[in-house]
């Protein structure tokens, strides 16, 4: 295959970020190394086989990076100014749409400027893409901050084959109305001629939505726009490397890694575990609280068990991560100071992000994982752990508003916002027998191992070329 950027490309997945990182050497040089990550891992062997392009921000505002082939397909950098971080990306992605999107459950903001941002970079994002792409070419994009590429894209090249899929829910009618942009959004997204999401409920909630077009029907899976068009919509729940996820945990290196972590945290007999961004999505406050009363109440010992949690730094810019970081650094303090001793914390925070490696260290050791969230798309830590966790004598403790609760019914369901409800969750993944624990172990493992990431791929692109 060429070394050199194509001129046109049959194959085109555009995202708000590229698929590689830049590395700056000690003797100055420049690199880029793939991010790892579950698009990244899906897409690049479907990258490679149909030799396509990849179209993204760079994460370094006000610079020009120039494109480049990388690892079998092309990367097209899109320049952004730090403004429009701010207003695109800051702004309208991640303090309007995303509240929005997850339930509101922090109050979405709406300012003007930030809608002229997301539109005009929207656009961008568009025409590099419609410079691109060869004459009938699919084009992949990806999640809510590209939400009106689909119809910029179809204005400017009515020949492409123009695929979306959306990471995270989406919400019902009646908050989606609060967007004082509604009209704009329906109509960016129905520019696609397939429209993807992680659950069916929020397929129909779209085509509820869809349906209120002027000159729209929509009904079984299907919109018919007034310019003739049908544009698919449905769940395709996306999933993970589980073949590869699995491989690393039960290496020599990964395992001893985990026994080496388990040590570090004195050894104890039960180790329970969660690992987030740090984003009020994930319901850390729930689970903290949960977790803690049960030390508090000598439910569990602290002697005998620790709980590790990890989360993320992420967005830190957005007014609303701050006061999450501070409101969970007080509550950890609150707690460890009343249980457990310098010396054997109950509760082991650390705010950061590791390695896969340790990642997968940490699922291999964890007896008990804990994925709470209050609202999430799908929630890929959720498969990971069933992935990489040889041992059925562990249990997944799985809130049922996270798009993965539909796939792995096997899980401990709770409601993250009934505290006691998650209390006596957890101690009855605790408490009940491995028959029981191997046997919903087994049957979320066969779930994981079946839906993989490809799958995932294969599914959507089948759909998309197949029209
Ligand atoms: P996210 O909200 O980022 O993704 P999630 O699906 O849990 O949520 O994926 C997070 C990823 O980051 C996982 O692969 C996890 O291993 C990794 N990760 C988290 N904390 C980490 C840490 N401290 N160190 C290292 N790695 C860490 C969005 C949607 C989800 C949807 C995905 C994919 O919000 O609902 O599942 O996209 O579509």
């Amino acid at each position: 295959m060429s070394e050199t950027v194509q001129d046109k490309v049959d194959f085109l997945v555009i995202a708000n970020r590229l698929p590689v990182d830049r590395k700056v050497d000690d003797d100055g040089s420049v690199s880029w190394k793939s991010s790892p990550g579950g698009l990244v891992t899906a897409l690049e062997p479907v990258m490679q086989r149909k030799g396509g392009a990849w179209i993204g921000w760079h994460g370094a505002p006000d610079e020009v990076v120039k494109p480049f082939h990388h690892d079998g397909y092309d990367i097209h950098p899109v320049p952004l100014s730090a403004q429009e971080v701010e207003e695109y990306y800051e702004g309208f992605s991640n303090a309007t749409l995303w509240p929005l999107y997850h339930d509101c459950i922090v109050e979405p903001v709406f300012h003007r400027e930030w809608w002229d941002a997301f539109q005009k970079v929207n656009k961008r994002f568009a025409e590099q893409a419609a410079e691109q792409a060869a004459e009938g070419a699919t084009v992949w994009v990806q999640d809510y901050q590209l939400n009106l590429v689909p119809k910029y894209l179809r204005e400017m090249r009515p020949d492409l084959r123009i695929g979306f899929f959306l990471h995270i829910p989406f919400p019902p009618i009646e908050l989606y109305s609060r967007l004082p942009w509604r009209e704009e959004l329906v109509e960016g997204l129905l520019g696609a001629d397939l429209i993807g999401f992680q659950t069916p409920g929020a397929a129909a909630n779209f085509q509820r939505l869809a349906r209120h077009r002027p000159g729209v029907t929509a009904a079984r899976g299907r919109a018919h726009t007034p310019d003739g068009r049908t544009v698919v919509i449905r769940d395709f729940p996306i999933s993970i490397d589980s073949r590869g996820f699995h491989e690393l945990a039960t290496s020599e290196k990964v395992k001893a890694e985990a026994a080496k972590l388990r040590e570090d945290l004195g050894h104890p007999g039960t180790i329970i575990f969660g690992v987030d961004r740090l984003d009020y999505t994930k319901g850390l406050r729930q689970r903290i609280r949960a977790v803690g009363e049960l030390f508090k109440e000598g439910k569990l010992d602290p002697h005998e068990v620790v709980f590790l949690q990890l989360a993320t730094p992420s967005r830190e810019r957005v007014e609303e991560y701050k006061i999450l970081r501070d409101d969970i650094n007080l509550l950890v303090g609150q707690i460890n100071s009343k249980v457990g001793s310098i010396a054997n914390r109950a509760l082991v925070y650390r705010n950061e992000s590791v390695p896969r490696e340790v990642l997968a260290a940490m699922y291999q050791m964890a007896d008990l994982m804990l994925v709470t969230p209050v609202r999430d798309g799908m929630n890929l830590v959720a498969k990971e752990y069933i992935a990489c966790r040889s041992n059925d004598d562990s249990a997944l403790v799985l809130s049922e508003f996270a798009g993965a609760a539909r796939e792995l019914k096997q899980a401990y369901m709770v409601n993250p916002y009934d505290i006691d409800g998650m209390k006596a969750t957890i101690m009855k993944a605790l408490t009940d027998s491995p028959k029981i624990k191997a046997r919903k172990m087994r049957s979320m493992r066969r779930q994981v191992f079946d839906k993989t990431i490809d799958v995932w791929a294969d599914n959507f692109l089948t759909e998309l070329e197949g029209q």
